[in-house]
């Protein structure tokens, strides 16, 4: 039997809708969330991924501060730039859409931006509160996909989680949050140096794959029955395709579909998760300032 398809977009959509009640009761108070969105150079996809912030933020009653910067930007013309943002008390929260280009060194931005208006959760700070169960901005991916298994009703206590890649953006903090107690699930984190991959993916009840490899999960790496979550967004050139490109994620969706009993889609699976993750962090931000 083949896979239920676990719909991303819907979900996104109920927890971008409930974000705008939130937000109305938020403007009541004469309070608007404000979300300054930096971009700098002209990555087609991080355009792509921006773009679709800024409307979901407006969707939910949000403001956003749209900053688009040219690729020759300088370390230091950025760290002004945040430190205004900063200091701006219109403003929640703070986004710079990673990858940022070689020149800036990516850390340096990350712990520039103030604690309280880190929403992407990357700001060590938030990293360490998050390691130790305290309050925090939770990554929106990662966020993400823990809000998709709870909506689909899939339980998480006891299962065998293995998560293929080590980034801090996704791979590092799911491990970390998967093995709280509320989710309590035994974590396998796999990298690159990582032997005998599909030994380990075929142990897994929820395999989560987020290398950033195009279709690297196949059909025989599943355990059946297996829950698949797929967070890569790779866009392959397709000259059939009026964009150039077709995405494809990280798992071999035909195969795979076969032998999970769930399965995440790209498009439409994780990455629109992301983006309602970031404006549930956003109200949070902007109630969290009211209460300071
Ligand atoms: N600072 N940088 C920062 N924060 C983030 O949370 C991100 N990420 C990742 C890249 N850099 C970042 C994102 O926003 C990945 N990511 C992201 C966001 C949205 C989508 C995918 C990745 C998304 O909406 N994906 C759609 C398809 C979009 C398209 O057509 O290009 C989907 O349905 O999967």
């Amino acid at each position: 039997m083949a896979a239920q398809i676990i719909d991303g977009f819907s979900i996104a959509q109920n927890v971008r809708a409930g974000v705008g009640e939130k937000v109305k009761e938020l403007q009541a108070q004469g309070v608007i969330p404000c979300l300054a969105v930096v971009l700098v150079g002209e990555n087609p996809a991080s355009i792509s991924y921006v773009t679709g912030k800024e409307k979901a933020l407006a969707e939910a009653g949000m403001k956003s501060l749209d900053i688009r910067l040219p690729e020759q930007t300088t370390e230091e013309e950025l760290l002004q730039r945040i430190d205004t943002l900063n200091k701006d008390s219109s403003v929640h929260g703070i986004l710079v859409q990673l990858p940022l280009p070689q020149h800036i060194d990516e850390d340096r931005i990350i712990t520039a931006i103030k604690p309280e208006k880190d929403v992407d959760g990357f700001h060590p700070v938030n990293v360490g509160n998050m390691m130790i169960g305290k309050k925090s901005f939770l990554p929106c991916t990662p966020h993400g996909v823990l809000v998709l298994l709870k909506t689909m009703g899939i339980e998480t206590k006891g299962k065998h989680v293995v998560i293929v890649g080590r980034s801090n953006i996704v791979g590092k903090p799911l491990g970390i949050l998967f093995t709280r107690r509320e989710y309590n699930a035994t974590v396998t984190i796999c990298h690159t140096g990582t032997k005998d991959l599909s030994y380990h993916t075929k142990q897994a009840d929820i395999l989560v794959a987020a290398a950033g490899s195009p279709g690297m999960i196949t059909a025989d790496m599943v355990k059946p029955g297996a829950v698949v979550i797929d967070v890569g967004v790779n866009r392959i050139p397709d000259a059939s395709k009026k964009s150039g490109f077709r995405l494809c994620g990280d798992v071999d969706f035909e195969g795979v579909k076969e032998v999970a009993s769930h399965i995440t889609p790209v498009p439409k699976g994780v990455g629109p998760m992301t983006i309602a993750m970031l404006v549930f962090n956003t109200l949070e931000a902007a109630v969290a300032s009211i209460k300071a």
